[in-house]
């Protein structure tokens, strides 16, 4: 509860995804209660404070990220191991979207040759590794990444926004990409296999204060008809439509909540 806004307060991370669903949680709750998009407040640790101390009331999350950047452990959780472990916090999770957005690294798509598996790395000191900063410090992140695989590279850090242009002007070799990012397969990169399983799964979730059903039954109830309704494709082509095609993340959120016909 904003003691400033009465009305349900969504929250989102600074990247282009989390601004998007960001937008379509506000749409869908915007038709049945008064309901604000606090747009890319910052990093996990920002966003899960802001909602911890009540500043917005819930945000789009993914399994893994809870489980490892929020909850810190360092061997996986389930859905209900973590639900359990929320709610003494005044937190739950609910309504699974449908897809999983799995960090991974992955180089130019050079025609042939070259590593093809994270183990590969190990063997190439010289790459030169550029990390988003929040990667670079995460439980599920580089240091564990590092041990795992015995790489050598030191990485230098990098906003994700701009990962892509890094590696394509060849400042980089080698990027975390998130999974459903729209250039990994606009730009042909070669995503590295994680052979030994390192990264867990990060199913998109809401992530909420557990008095908002009873504040904003409608809403809520709307919201939960999102369960299952985004899938990997989807998530991927909604990305497009902002990274690619230059669309607001409104306009894209509009088209998901309130679809119109397009002209044929
Ligand atoms: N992820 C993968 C990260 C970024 C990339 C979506 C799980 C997160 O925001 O937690």
């Amino acid at each position: 509860s904003n003691a400033a806004d009465p009305a349900l307060q969504i929250g989102s991370k600074r990247f282009t995804e989390s601004y998007l669903l960001g937008e379509i949680l506000t749409q869908t709750a915007a038709r049945h209660t008064p309901a604000r998009h606090q747009q890319g407040l910052g990093n996990t640790a920002i966003v899960f404070s802001a909602l911890k101390a009540g500043s917005i009331d819930l945000y789009p999350e993914y399994l893994g990220t809870i489980n490892s950047e929020i909850l810190k452990h360092t061997t996986p959780s389930s859905f209900e191991q973590i639900r359990q472990e929320l709610a003494p916090l005044g937190l739950g999770i609910a309504v699974k979207l449908g897809f999983d957005n799995t960090y991974a690294l992955a180089m130019r798509g050079t025609p042939a040759g070259g590593p093809t598996t994270l183990a590969d790395l190990a063997g190439m000191p010289p790459l030169r590794l550029g990390l988003s900063h929040e990667f670079l410090g995460r439980v599920d992140g580089w240091p564990g990444l590092a041990q795992r695989y015995a790489l050598p590279q030191q990485p230098t850090g990098l906003d994700h926004g701009i990962a892509y242009e890094a590696l394509m002007a060849k400042q980089v070799d080698v990027i975390d990409i998130y999974s459903t990012d729209a250039k990994i397969g606009k730009l042909g990169l070669r995503v590295l296999t994680d052979t030994d399983h390192y990264f867990p799964s990060y199913e998109a979730v809401l992530l909420y204060r557990l008095d908002v059903p009873q504040r904003f039954p409608s809403a809520w109830a709307a919201l939960g008809q999102l369960e299952g309704k985004i899938d990997n494709r989807r998530m991927i082509a909604m990305n497009a439509a902002v990274e690619l095609d230059g669309q607001t993340f409104a306009a894209v959120a509009t088209q998901f909540v309130a679809p119109t016909a397009t002209a044929p």
